[in-house]
């Protein structure tokens, strides 16, 4: 593993990363490459799933854990932990997240999809789409991926792609997500929202809407935002309808640091659509779904891991200076 030294003038506040998975950039690559062993993790790595796809890993303890998006094979929907020495071979949890709580209201499974991860404090904030009388986003936290505990879903349904951000904003938690219908939603923009205590939620801003071309359905937010001196980068998916039905791809916009519904820039063209087999051929096909990235914040390294084709999970690589630099060269206007 070799660290290409890049000079940019952009700070990433962070920490260091010496072990993010990484591959070098291919003489062909762009702004953003595809590990070569993709996909990382296959559709049936423990006995019981039909596919793994849209997860989310952090750093741990010079390792690596995450939450899996795990289908078994009822389909049933659910998340499970896991754990790497390297961030690319992984071990999961056979059996699902049993999460503690005070109320058994909350904790009744219904399904479970989508997490996302995010270190804030003293722990890891988990959300993702819960099932309560329609998708909402659930909210819990975990201190060593074995013990998980759940907290008060943070909205009313319907509402999907729950994202944290890493560090309280003006003083309180703060929370990108999707309001959406209880289908296969044709609509949606990305709203911010607030709170004390990580389980009132309010104070909410309209962040950005859809656009044209591949993100002219709707948008969703993807892996924790990453804090730069010039403002959040938020990496999010957008989707297309075609004549075949919705594409996945994701691009990245640049958010204020202390008003993150102020959008700084946005970018017209996507990062990455759907375009090798495994993002095209699946229980779902057409679909690249970001929902974690690993950062090196020294050398701007990122490792992007996202779904493909709800199926399998993928790894691609770029730098953050440069995702920032894209985004402003190919703004929106
Ligand atoms: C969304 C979610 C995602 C999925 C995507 C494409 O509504 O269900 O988990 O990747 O659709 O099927």
């Amino acid at each position: 593993m070799s660290t290409t030294q890049v000079v940019s003038p952009l700070k990433i506040i962070g920490t260091e990363l010496p072990n993010i998975p990484w591959e070098e950039r291919p003489a062909d690559g762009g702004v953003i490459w595809r590990y070569s062993g993709n996909p990382v993790i296959p559709r049936d790595l423990i006995p019981t799933s039909n596919s793994i796809f849209n997860s989310a890993v952090v750093p741990y303890h010079g390792q690596f854990a995450g939450v899996f998006r795990c289908d078994n094979q009822a389909r049933e929907m659910n998340i499970h932990s896991g754990r790497s020495v390297d961030g690319i071979s992984w071990e999961l949890e056979p059996d699902p997240i049993e999460f503690q709580g005070d109320d058994p209201e909350v904790t009744r499974l219904m399904y479970r999809y989508d997490p996302r991860v995010c270190w804030i404090e003293d722990r890891y904030v988990v959300t993702w789409c819960n099932g309560y009388h329609g998708p909402t986003i659930g909210v819990g936290y975990t201190h060593d991926f074995n013990t998980f505990y759940q907290l008060e879903n943070a909205f009313l349904p319907f509402n999907r792609n729950g994202v944290m951000f890493p560090r309280r904003i003006r003083g309180k938690y703060a929370m990108l997500s999707r309001p959406s219908d209880n289908g296969h939603t044709p609509f949606g923009d990305i709203f911010y929202s607030e709170s004390p205590d990580m389980e009132h939620w309010g104070r909410h801003r309209w962040v950005m809407g859809t656009r044209g071309g591949w993100q002219s359905t709707k948008i969703g937010a993807g892996p924790i935002p990453i804090e730069t001196d010039e403002g959040w980068l938020l990496i999010y998916h957008g989707v297309l309808t075609s004549c075949n039905g919705f594409v996945y791809s994701f691009g990245a916009a640049l958010l204020d640091l202390e008003q993150p519904w102020k959008v700084i820039a946005r970018s017209r063209p996507y990062l990455l659509s759907p375009q090798r087999i495994y993002e095209q051929v699946g229980d779902v096909p057409n679909v690249a779904f970001p929902c974690a990235a690993l950062v090196d914040a020294p050398s701007g390294r990122i490792a992007i891991y996202y779904g493909g084709a709800d199926t399998v999970t993928c790894l691609a690589f770029a730098y953050v200076h440069e995702i920032v630099e894209f985004v402003k060269a190919n703004a929106l206007e």
